[in-house]
């Protein structure tokens, strides 16, 4: 194995060049290549019949769904969330004018406690926004009670969550919407790209409305929408992708089985197990350090394994309340959110994609092994 070869926290799925570029001739014959084309309409069909939900919009990437989400259900005032997520997730919050609230998470799981969301609420409480982070599902039904006592949306971010299913049924089904992220790093990826997932058909037409500047028709505008349309090579690619993404989700899990096997006895390192019932999509490994008996600091084993060619990442520290723009907001005090802090210090993602080696991995749990 060459020395100086480093393992990324992920790569990219990519589909097969050929046949890839059999669908640009396509594209190309056609000249039609964005605006609601052929493509994108097939991989519309194919990604809601693959994820088991009603229906699918199309959107440039993970971000814009959140965005517009929120204004198709008009939510205002305040919104419940996670401070342990990506940023995307609060900014779309801050884009629409909406004051970020954040509770704790529950460490069991990563997710929103939904045990500590009621105290949270006040008169201004227009929705609920939890992330299913690194796909693990949150406690849907616990949420829906919430919601539903208090007259509440929920809009999951679900851009971890791709092919997650709980007792066969797809956890995008969950809550008013659902939303996704195809970037590059994800276990599906469209290269940039993502995704709102919806019960009905008039909602679809009007997140479609949404996502083309808000046009019903040719010159009809019935809102302030943006533009997040998809175009047919990436439509295409997409179409393309869905095809070995469950190879994909499989070789994952091995490499989450030989991680938990290495991993499960050394003092001080801990993972999340499988959840019974769940199908899981593997998109994150994240490990906890638990500095004292483990020897070393997070931060310490992180930066050897950076020396030494692994590129594992500290998804995700710091946390969002810590970020400028919402640290000075009350629900962001560090005393407000204990375990949030903790595992934002603990943790490092791992290593964790379809085309890790054996070597690789072996490589890995050396440097956590010593
Ligand atoms: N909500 C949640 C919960 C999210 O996690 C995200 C995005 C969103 C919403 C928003 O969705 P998008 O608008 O992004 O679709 C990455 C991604 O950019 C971001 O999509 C993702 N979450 C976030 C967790 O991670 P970076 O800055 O860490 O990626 P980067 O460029 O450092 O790449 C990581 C590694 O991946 C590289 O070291 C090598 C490999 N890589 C990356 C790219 C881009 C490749 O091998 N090839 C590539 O083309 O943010």
């Amino acid at each position: 194995m060459d020395n100086n070869h480093q393992i990324t926290v992920t790569s990219p799925l990519l589909p097969d060049l050929d046949e890839f570029h059999q669908l640009l001739k396509e594209i190309w014959d056609s000249k039609w290549i964005t605006n609601n084309g052929s493509f994108h309409q097939r991989l519309e069909k194919a990604l809601a019949e693959y994820l088991k939900v009603p229906y699918v919009s199309l959107f440039t990437n993970g971000t814009l769904p959140l965005i517009t989400a929120l204004q198709a259900l008009r939510i205002t005032g305040e919104v419940i969330t996670t401070p342990y997520s990506f940023v995307a997730t609060t900014h779309s919050l801050w884009w629409n004018g909406i004051k970020p609230v954040f509770v704790d998470i529950d460490p069991a799981t990563g997710n929103i406690d939904p045990e500590k969301i009621e105290a949270a609420i006040t008169p201004k409480t227009t929705a609920i926004m939890p992330v299913h982070v690194y796909g693990k599902p949150c406690d849907t039904k616990r949420i829906q009670e919430i919601a539903d006592k208090y007259g509440l949306k929920v809009i999951y971010d679900a851009a971890h969550a791709f092919g997650v299913e709980v007792n066969g049924e797809s956890i995008l089904n969950a809550g008013d919407m659902s939303t996704l992220s195809f970037h590059a790093t994800k276990v599906y990826n469209t290269i940039e790209g993502g995704a709102m997932v919806m019960h009905d058909e008039k909602t679809k037409k009007r997140i479609d409305y949404l996502k083309n500047f808000g046009f019903a028709g040719e010159t009809e505008v019935v809102a302030p929408g943006i533009n997040s349309k998809v175009d047919e090579m990436r439509s295409a690619y997409g179409l393309l992708n869905l095809r070995q993404v469950d190879d994909a989700i499989e070789a994952r899990h091995q490499v989450a089985v030989r991680y938990r096997e290495a991993l499960r006895d050394v003092d001080g390192i801990t993972f999340f197990d499988d959840m019974p019932g769940v199908r899981h999509n593997y998109s994150y490994f994240p490990i906890f350090v638990d500095a004292d008996k483990f020897g070393m600091t997070r931060d310490e084993l992180y930066f050897k394994m950076r020396d030494n060619g692994v590129l594992g990442r500290r998804y995700f520290y710091p946390l969002i309340s810590e970020f400028t723009t919402y640290r000075g907001l009350p629900s962001a005090a560090p005393e407000n959110l204990p375990n949030a802090h903790r595992m934002a210090d603990t943790v490092i993602c791992l290593p964790m994609h379809h085309a890790l080696s054996d070597a690789d991995v072996n490589k890995i749990i050396a440097q956590i092994k010593r």
